[in-house]
């Protein structure tokens, strides 16, 4: 069996809490924290088991409010809501809140990431059954807009998403759907404006990261593709890979 990185538990770390795992379960309702994890002996000094939405996917941490602890965000799966777990205190049950709820389009992720480069935490929001990621934006004490959405050029529906940026400070997302994985890379001195290449595939990615592996500074895309081998690394510059492989893909 291979391994399955999307019920990979996030830690993060809250004054008071030491080391915590926030585990995203595999169905049903419940998302678990662990407070106080100790990964030697593998004790918890606390179970907190949290019931929100359908089935609680992908948590991710950030500060969305400036106060300087992470805030945990997540999405639920055939769900329309954004939910955030905020800090609780050192003595209290931590209780989910919705951030934000759409009409329809079924959020799939919810990503960090400072799309208009103001230094205030944004949040990305592919959707399930949208051609489009949402784009909310932070006024800086977490309160959230809607700005403009990237358009997705694939078949509608955002499986995997993905953010990364190389070490010339260009920065990416990484898309994947039915028979699509989509490269977008912002345009220089234009915040938040990204250019896109898709990428067919036979299949559909579960999952991507962009992450430097080899080293050498140029972010490269790591996937898994369904039904297929482990992972692939695709390497960077990845633009230019994209585009080989793209050209390679039309021809063939
Ligand atoms: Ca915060
Ligand atoms: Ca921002
Ligand atoms: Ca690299």
């Amino acid at each position: 069996m291979r391994s399955q990185p999307l019920e990979r538990a996030l830690p993060f770390f809250w004054p008071g809490w030491d080391l915590s795992l926030a585990v995203a379960p595999f169905s049903g309702r419940a998302l678990t924290l662990l407070r106080g994890f100790n990964p030697e002996t593998a004790e918890v000094n606390a179970v907190y088991t949290l019931t929100l939405g359908n089935e609680p996917k992908h948590v991710r941490s950030a500060d969305l409010n400036g106060d300087g602890i992470d805030e945990l965000v997540l999405t639920s799966r055939l769900g329309n809501d954004v939910w955030v777990i905020d800090y609780p205190g050192p003595d209290k049950e931590p209780v989910p809140r919705r951030l934000w709820s759409f009409e329809q389009g079924w959020p799939r992720h919810v990503l960090p990431f400072d799309i208009d480069r103001n230094g205030t935490v944004d949040l990305l929001v592919p959707m399930a059954v949208r051609q489009e990621i949402v784009v909310l934006l932070n006024d800086g004490k977490g309160h959230f807009t809607e700005g403009k959405p990237i358009p997705y050029p694939g078949k509608a529906g955002i499986h995997v998403m993905a953010t990364g940026q190389d070490r010339d400070g260009t920065r990416y997302l990484l898309a994947g759907g039915i028979h699509a994985l989509v490269l977008y890379r912002e345009i220089k001195d234009t915040p938040g404006i990204f250019e896109n290449i898709q990428l067919p595939l036979a299949r559909w990615p579960n999952w991507v990261e962009l992450k430097d592996m080899d080293g050498d500074g140029w972010v490269d895309a790591v996937t898994a593709i369904q039904g297929t081998e482990p992972s692939a690394v695709i390497y960077g510059p990845l633009w230019e890979t994209f585009t080989k492989l793209a050209a390679g893909k039309k021809a063939g």
